[in-house]
């Protein structure tokens, strides 16, 4: 799938500050895995089901996972970027039905807008966008292999013959989420799993290839006609384009479980390894009014339309990194507003740091790398930001160089653009 146009990324001097991330699976802040094979870092986050899409949720989750790119980039890596998109599923079904256009259709322009959104926000674009469709094959690949090392059946079922993944396959099921079975079960029910399915070995098993029923779209297989589950989709997609293992899964916290948990369990029975990702990065729920935006409520605020409206992208960046990107948090009017007045007040600064030689901001330089290598903590950023545009339009910052070359304004600029995204 065609992805979006790259945002031009400044260099920086000086050099980078390992990157440490939160870790769902162990409950830690610790080092990204830098050191593969590959001699890449891979790095999965999951992509759109594309309706309703972009909304500030969405937004929230794509440009955190962009600062772990710019981060990793700082650091001289190589980072092997790959999202899908689930353009197979009930929601997208449903939806198309609701509104009564075609599911390919709606599919199409929500991508194309993702598309816009992404590039309006300058999120750098994944190296490979990889739509569920164009992957049948690969998942049936697996669900195949599921199946051979006896991780999957088919259920004896004379109308609906679906597979469904046993649960049990992997001895190490659960360390992802590390809940504990009755919010499993609570969860499962709740986002897309079918406890009650007659025939299934345990209620927690997950589908990985629904049987052709009709109205719906459906693909020839060994197992007979259907589609891919949601699950495998993942392990799929990104397996085959990372390896067995990789350095992190990202995604919204609503996709600690069941998503991530079965995305990693099916790849798992299916190569043989322990672990899928090294680190399993989830970010927190934006909301509105403290309830969570959701395409299901339909409280949502979209990128296109504040875009449309006026708003800077840049703004909108500035928003987001108000709150850690772990915490859940609201957006609002008044959010933007003073996020307007930021982007405002550190233009004003980078203008008058014009005049400066740039050995004025090169400490500034190294606290916000450090403060983003610290499990990107961009409040801290913020704050040393504001703190050193207030000294320079103050006059209180001396210069100390020779006044040669870039000036303090080109290396702020450089810097908010390389590391935060945000055009000054
Ligand atoms: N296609 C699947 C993933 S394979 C999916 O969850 N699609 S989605 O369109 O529902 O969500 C896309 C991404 O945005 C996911 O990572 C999800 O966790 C994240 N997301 C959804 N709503 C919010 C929200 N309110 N705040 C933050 N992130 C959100
Ligand atoms: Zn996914």
């Amino acid at each position: 799938m065609r992805s979006w146009p790259s945002p031009e990324i400044p260099a920086l001097p000086g050099s980078g500050v390992p990157l440490n991330l939160y870790d769902t699976a162990d409950d830690v802040v610790r080092p990204v895995a830098t050191d593969w094979p590959s001699g890449e870092v891979g790095v999965y986050v999951c992509g759109i089901t594309p309706y309703d899409s972009t909304h500030l949720g969405h937004a929230a989750t794509y440009v955190t996972f962009d600062l772990v790119n710019r981060q990793l980039t700082d650091n001289g890596h190589a980072v092997h970027y790959v999202q899908n998109i689930t353009d197979v599923d009930d929601p997208l079904f449903e939806r198309a039905e609701r509104d009564g256009v075609d599911w390919r259709e709606l599919g199409a322009s929500q991508i194309d807008l993702f598309r816009a959104d992404m590039e309006a926000l300058s999120v750098i674009p994944p190296r490979e966008y990889v739509g569920a469709m164009e992957t049948i094959d690969e998942v049936v690949d697996l669900v195949g292999r599921l199946m051979a090392v006896g991780a999957a059946y088919r259920l004896d079922d004379d109308g609906y013959p679906d597979v469904y993944a046993d649960y049990t396959a992997t001895e190490q099921f659960g360390y992802e989420s590390r809940y504990d079975a009755a919010t499993m079960a609570e969860l499962f029910a709740e986002r897309g799993g079918d406890p009650d399915r007659p025939g299934k070995r345990h209620p927690l098993d997950a589908l990985v290839w629904r049987a052709h029923r009709d109205g719906e779209p459906a693909w020839d297989s060994p197992f007979g006609p259907g589609r891919p589950g949601w699950h495998v989709e993942c392990s799929a997609i990104a397996t085959n384009r990372l390896g067995a293992s990789f350095a992190v899964q990202g995604g919204g916290s609503d996709l600690r479980f069941p998503h991530h948990e079965f995305s990693a369990a099916h790849a798992e029975a299916a190569h043989g390894c322990a672990r899928m990702a090294d680190h399993y990065v989830h970010t927190g729920m934006i909301g509105l009014g403290g309830v969570k935006m959701s395409k299901s409520l339909g409280n949502l605020v979209f990128v296109s339309k504040l875009v449309e409206a006026g708003h800077d992208p840049a703004a909108i960046r500035l928003g987001l990194y108000e709150n850690h990107y772990r915490a859940d948090r609201d957006w609002s009017d008044a959010v933007l507003t003073r996020a307007e007045e930021r982007l405002a007040r550190w233009r004003a600064a980078a203008q008058a740091a014009a005049d400066l030689p740039a050995d004025v901001a090169a400490p500034l330089v190294a606290e916000v790398r450090a403060a983003l290598a610290d499990d990107l903590d961009t409040p801290r950023v913020l704050q040393l930001v504001d703190d050193w545009c207030e000294q320079v339009t103050g006059g209180s910052l001396a210069a100390s160089g020779d006044g040669a070359g870039q000036t303090a304004g080109d290396l702020v600029t450089a810097m908010a653009d390389a590391l935060l995204g945000v055009r000054l």
